[in-house]
């Protein structure tokens, strides 16, 4: 039977990657997609993920949008990523979209899928979890019915990936944009699995990744996603606060074949105050969360690359 998902995203490159490839795996059912502006702007968020499920998905998926808004907000440079992905050619070919936009806000949209699913829900979250903390706020009967959490964010390294002023830089971007929802769904009873900086830093964006996809742009999944990572710099030299990284796709491969990646379970922390908003760090005091820390590099381009090559 089908793994039921619902994917909350936050409309990056990867984001909508990710949305790309969940619509190819067989072991899931997408049961909604939600978008909050955090790495990415609504409009043209809402707008790529209909044209991508019309595209590249079987049926009808709604998507909703997030009203959430941040603490701290992501470079409008990252932002602008949105409107590239969402004027694709390939995308915009039929000039029409058909999936259907949900009238309700993200974290209602949530609450009313996991509700209607007989099942339990799989949650992925690769953006900030402000969408899911209001969920749980307001419907706490919901987490009975939450399978898992898989949320792209935090890390337990020293060095995290938010270079900015008033902060000390040991945070990851999605927990930073608002600490406080991390915090909320920390104190929740939700198992947590995290897909932490410890194994996106090993999956970056590099000219000889681009290649592989290029020399394969015959098959259609492929050239899409060369299209939408054309739109970010390549790790040439050494790694910088703009360095790509496949943080959200690799996230999104470990619900399709979970072997690609290694896991521990470690108790954690989730800090709100400057300067270390958004840190998430191990604490004996913390409450349980499985990080994932390592992964099989090859094995996992191998496996989005096939994926890709079974779109029509
Ligand atoms: O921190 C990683 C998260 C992921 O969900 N995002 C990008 C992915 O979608 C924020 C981010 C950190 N560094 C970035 C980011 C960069 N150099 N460009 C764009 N986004
Ligand atoms: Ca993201």
């Amino acid at each position: 039977m089908a793994k039921k998902v619902y994917f909350n995203h936050d409309a990056g490159i990867d984001d909508l990657v990710s949305l790309f490839l969940l619509l190819q795996m067989d072991e899931v059912e997408l049961i909604g997609v939600s978008v909050i502006p955090a790495d990415g702007y609504l409009e043209p968020g809402i707008s790529a993920s209909r044209k991508i499920i019309d595209r590249f998905g079987n049926g009808a998926i709604e998507v909703a949008r997030s009203n959430s808004r941040g603490v701290n907000p992501f470079p409008k440079d990252w932002r602008m990523h949105t409107f590239y992905v969402d004027a694709l050619p390939i995308l915009n070919e039929s000039g029409v979209v058909n999936a259907p936009e949900s009238e309700l806000s993200a974290h209602e949209h949530l609450i009313k899928a996991v509700r209607e699913n007989p099942d339990k829900t799989t949650l992925l979250f690769t953006g900030p979890l402000t969408d899911l903390a209001r969920a749980i706020e307001i419907a706490p009967d919901i987490q009975a019915k939450i399978d898992k959490l898989v949320w792209m964010g935090g890390t337990f390294l020293e060095v995290g990936n938010v270079q900015e002023p008033e902060h000390d830089g040991t945070a990851e971007w999605n927990a930073f944009w608002d600490p406080w929802a991390v915090a909320t769904v920390w104190a929740s009873d939700l198992k947590i699995e995290m897909v932490a900086l410890e194994s996106t830093n090993q999956v970056p964006l590099t000219i000889s990744v681009r290649n592989q996809w290029a020399s394969l742009r015959r098959f259609t999944g492929v050239d899409f996603v060369g299209q939408c990572y054309a739109a970010c710099p390549p790790l040439v030299h050494v790694e910088t606060n703009s360095t790509y990284y496949l943080w959200d796709v690799l996230t999104t491969a470990t619900i399709g074949k979970k072997e690609l990646v290694k896991m521990k379970e470690v108790k954690s922390i989730a800090l709100t105050e400057a300067p270390s908003q958004g840190r998430t760090l191990i604490s004996e005091d913390g409450r349980p969360v499985s990080v994932v820390y390592d992964v099989n590099r090859d094995d996992f381009f191998e496996y989005i690359t096939d994926l890709a090559k079974t779109a029509k």
